[in-house]
């Protein structure tokens, strides 16, 4: 018997213990009650970080919880597996993304192991194997016959000079993070899952989620945002636009009809098309409007710009002529890619009419009074009685859109509309390591999807990508293929799908990991699902939450499920934050030092007083507590604390340090 705990032996002992007596291999039990109990699965990425372990320890104090409660308690665990990080990684040290992910998975899955949770192994998913991936192809074939996934052109982040397709996130200040191009946007066809056909069913069913914190639920409803609005229609001005037309407007506001002073159409619009013939200036603007990424934030922030046309529309009840401007601040995706501009009651439009003298004309009594002079103020916003607008002089916000919609009405050109800010979902990337979709394109016969009997379509898995556009475009031995329906030579399509599309729906295949005769046995996923307890990062709160909840309606709908909601409880555990160190370089940019390097002093009260770094014993600067990263290189590696005092040592800490929803401070 030891004096002092030997936590390598105990928990090694324990550990092969439980894995000769299949612990936690879990199979249904009809009559016992369930729980499933999910953590999100990790991304690959070489080994684990803090995070996970605070996220796993929570998932397995609740499995354990719910088995001694006598619950028969499913805790599955598997590997996010596409992703842009191994193409990054393989691009940097030549190397295979498959190779790179898996031998990452082996090391990950030994520190897992090592944490001793109760997970059922047996149950194991790797969503870039075949065998996961087919059943998504499976899937998207069948929507796609469905119309629930269509093709049509969007509009992406081109690389001029890599001569390659950037996400988002690799355009930096409007540039290409590796090229330092200038970006431009593209239009390409792409396939799209019709996620707005469920949008009022996504908005709605959070409702039906009472174990959900009422802040994830509060950025769904944001992140769909229903609105409701008017369509209204401005006939054109004959003269200046040379034909007859309506120019259609979404507005939330048909209450300021009357104020409006001028209309502002995207680059995109089709009357910004036809005023730039002959005009090189707004052709050149058009052009520019065109550069730069497509991140809805950064088009939301950037200065607004615009230029006039000689074109002009009517006003559907004055009939006043209202000069047409293209403006940047208006997109083409949204609403009908043109707005009513009122500037006296839109902070965008009042913006703009300061800045290009364009009149600002007061139809709503605020707060604020019954003028809006500069500055801008949040109050000339606000809904009120209505002032400068005639025969609608008095009415509240309510009547008068109500009587604004009878008087368009009377003229074909007004309808009451609900519109959603959520957009359908593309999810075409031209990137190599994603799933790729399973479509035929054939000159006759148009795109066809991959037949069942010819799935999966699978990946290659030897590729180095260079960078250089999508390594599948440049394989006629990928591509080249016969057409399904009429034989005659085609083109497999060469994108892959968006990595979000495997995390949609893992959490069903667990319940029948391996299961050949379709995507999930039905009877063992209604066993399972839905999910009793979900346990993830916050950072997760929009888009993953909201497309794991589609694809669910999406599978229900497709009779693979019987239920609505794939997550009953949500937890959404806080960040682990560490202090963070370092010193200031002549450049003024910072040196970060990790914890593990600096030494800290402490007055009598254990109050820290400051720090130097153990190299050179010379003091460095305590810049605070923030979330552990590479970038502030504050992040403390858990595998050493599970060497130095045992895994239960670390999990202990983390349950205690503070509770699962906040942030947690890691102190060695
Ligand atoms: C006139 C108006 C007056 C507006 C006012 C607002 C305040 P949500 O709530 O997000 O649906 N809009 C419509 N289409 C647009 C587009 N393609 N690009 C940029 N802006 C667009 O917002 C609807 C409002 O956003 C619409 O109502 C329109 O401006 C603007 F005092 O019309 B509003
Ligand atoms: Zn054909």
């Amino acid at each position: 018997m030891h004096e002092q705990y030997q936590p390598r032996e105990i928990e090694a002992a324990a550990q092969s213990h439980w894995e000769a007596q299949k612990s936690f291999e879990v199979s249904e039990q009809p009559g016992k009650d369930t729980f499933y109990c999910l953590s999100m699965f990790p991304y690959p990425s070489g080994k684990l970080h803090m995070g996970h372990v605070r996220n796993y320890t929570i998932g397995d104090v609740i499995a354990r919880y719910q088995r001694m409660l006598g619950k028969n308690v499913l805790q599955p665990m598997g590997w996010d597996a596409f992703g842009m990080p191994a193409e990054n990684a393989a691009m940097k040290n030549q190397v295979a993304p498959a190779k790179w992910t898996y031998e990452n998975i082996q090391y990950m899955k030994t520190q897992l192991k090592s944490l001793g949770l109760a997970v059922d192994w047996t149950r194991e998913v790797t969503t870039c194997k075949p065998d996961y991936y087919r059943w998504e192809q499976w899937l998207f074939t069948r929507l796609y016959e469905k119309g629930v996934i269509y093709r049509k052109n969007g509009t992406v982040n081109w690389d001029p000079v890599d001569q390659t397709v950037l996400a988002n996130e690799q355009v930096i200040d409007g540039r290409g993070w590796r090229s330092g191009a200038l970006i431009e946007k593209r239009e390409i066809p792409m396939y799209y899952f019709k996620i707005t056909a469920y949008a009022d069913e996504l908005l709605e069913s959070l409702d039906d989620l009472p174990g959900w914190p009422e802040q994830v639920k509060t950025m769904q409803r944001n992140w769909i945002g229903k609105s409701r609005g008017m369509e209204i229609g401005f006939p054109y001005d004959v003269e200046s636009i040379g034909s007859e037309g309506v120019m259609k407007v979404f507005t939330t506001r048909p209450d300021t009809l009357m104020g409006a002073t001028y209309v502002a159409v995207a680059a995109e619009h089709p009357l910004a098309t036809l005023a730039a013939q002959g005009n090189p200036e707004l052709q050149a603007f058009i052009d520019e409007c065109k550069l730069g990424g497509v991140a809805e934030a950064d088009i939301a922030t950037q200065e607004k710009k615009g230029l006039a046309t000689t074109l002009c529309v009517q006003h559907p009840l004055t009939g006043e002529l209202l000069p047409v401007w293209v403006a940047n601040y208006v997109l083409m995706g949204y609403g009908e890619g043109a707005v009513m501009a009122v500037p006296a009651h839109d902070e965008r439009d009042f913006e703009f009419a300061s800045k290009y003298g364009l009149p600002i004309k007061p139809v709503v009594r605020t707060s604020a009074g019954d003028e809006t002079p500069a500055p801008w103020q949040d109050a000339y916003g606000e809904h009120g009685e209505l002032i400068n607008s005639g025969a609608f002089d008095g009415l509240d916000f309510d009547g008068a859109f109500d009587a604004m919609e009878v008087a368009l009405q009377k003229k074909g050109l007004g309808q009451a509309r609900t519109q959603f800010r959520l957009r359908d979902w593309g999810i075409s990337r031209q990137r190599y390591w994603g799933c790729p979709i399973p479509i035929i394109h054939c000159e006759a016969c148009g795109d066809v999807p991959v037949p069942e009997n010819q799935l999966p379509v699978v990946l290659p898995e030897d590729v180095v990508p260079d960078g250089a556009g999508s390594p599948l475009a440049k394989m006629p031995e990928f591509y080249d293929c016969s057409c399904p329906s009429c034989g005659k030579p085609a083109r497999r399509e060469t994108d892959t799908m968006d990595t979000f599309v495997e995390s949609s729906w893992y959490f069903a295949r667990y319940a029948s990991p391996n299961y050949e005769q379709g995507m999930v046995d039905p009877k063992a996923a209604n066993h399972w699902l839905p999910v009793d307890q979900y346990i993830g990062g916050i950072e997760h709160a929009i888009l993953h939450l909201l497309y794991a909840r589609f694809f669910h309606k999406l599978m229900r709908d497709e009779g693979l499920v019987s239920s609505n909601e794939p997550f009953k409880n949500l937890l959404t555990q806080g960040m682990v934050v560490a202090e963070t160190y370092y010193r200031t370089l002549p450049n003024g940019g910072k040196d970060w030092f990790n914890p593990a390097d600096v030494e800290v002093e402490r007055d009598a009260k254990a109050k820290v007083i400051g720090a130097k770094l153990k190299s050179d014993g010379l003091p460095v600067e305590i810049g605070g507590t923030e979330k552990m990263s590479k970038s502030k290189n504050n992040g403390v590696d858990p595998q050493a604390m599970i060497d130095a005092y045992g895994a239960d040592t670390c999990r202990l800490f983390m349950m205690f340090a503070s509770p699962p929803d906040m942030s947690c401070e890691w102190s060695d």
